[in-house]
């Protein structure tokens, strides 16, 4: 039984985001930690932003074509926060209250970083979409992916083959360098929810720094059901 006025999170699932800029490899962990959680015996769920809800999912086909910045940065700021709306009370929330683990590709400080660093988008006005969307549900962990601008421009490059450079990814090596050091200092300001990661290696490797933060933070992870992991 919790405390008079203590949060009890008994049951609920945890939260944890990914974070990086253009082709840090945050798909590619999110896939390997949820193998990982799953052989613990953890039911997860993986999800991204903007998207992961069927509402979302429409407003991300319009940010990621380029339509938001027509609109201005404010407003472009407008499409991700309703995005995330949805996403959080369809989906995240829910799927918490149920027990299931939350891998979410990307999240809240995607827009600090995006739209408040190299976007220029009022701190303020970001708060104020904050508390309006998602209230007081903070990542449990929030592990941040970082790679120089250039190796992530390559992944991201490679990946889309003959494909069109999306709203973002078509920004400028300056954008890419601000956006990077951006994240850093997200992770800087807040050390007990966010870990910044060397991604500038193989997966694998990666993949190993990552399960160790997770493995860390959270006593319910049992490592001996996961076979050369412990
Ligand atoms: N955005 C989003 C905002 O501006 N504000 C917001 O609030 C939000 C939520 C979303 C865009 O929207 C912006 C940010 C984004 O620009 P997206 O299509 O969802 O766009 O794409 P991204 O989230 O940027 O993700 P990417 O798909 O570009 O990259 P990932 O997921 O970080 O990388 P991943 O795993 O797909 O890997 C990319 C390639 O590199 C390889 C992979 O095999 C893949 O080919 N790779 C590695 N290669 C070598 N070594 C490693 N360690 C590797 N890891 C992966």
């Amino acid at each position: 039984m919790a405390a008079p006025g203590a949060r009890d999170d008994s049951g609920r699932g945890r939260f944890i985001t990914f974070e990086g800029g253009e082709g840090s490899g945050k798909s590619t962990q999110i896939k390997m930690l949820s193998e990982r959680l799953d052989g613990a015996g953890l039911r997860t769920m993986m999800t991204r932003e903007p998207g992961g809800s069927a509402g979302a999912e429409i407003i991300r086909h319009l940010l990621l074509s380029g339509m938001g910045r027509l609109l201005g940065a404010e407003a472009e700021t407008l499409l991700f926060a309703a995005a995330r709306d949805d996403h959080v009370h369809a989906v995240i929330k829910p799927a918490l209250d149920q027990g299931i683990w939350v891998l979410c590709d990307r999240f809240f400080d995607s827009t600090r970083a995006y739209q408040g660093g190299p976007g220029k988008v009022d701190p303020a006005v970001l708060n104020a979409m904050q508390r309006v969307t998602i209230g007081d549900l903070e990542p449990d962990l929030t592990l941040i992916l970082d790679v120089p601008v250039d190796v992530g421009m390559q992944r991201a490059k490679a990946r889309r083959g003959a494909g069109v450079a999306d709203r973002f990814e078509a920004e400028d090596v300056k954008f890419h360098e601000g956006l990077r050091e951006a994240y850093r200092q997200i992770a800087a300001a807040e050390p007990q929810r966010c870990l910044l990661i060397d991604a500038n290696a193989p997966a694998g490797m990666v993949a190993a720094k990552v399960w160790r933060a997770v493995r860390d933070r959270f006593a319910e992870v049992d490592v001996s059901r996961v076979a050369n992991l412990a």
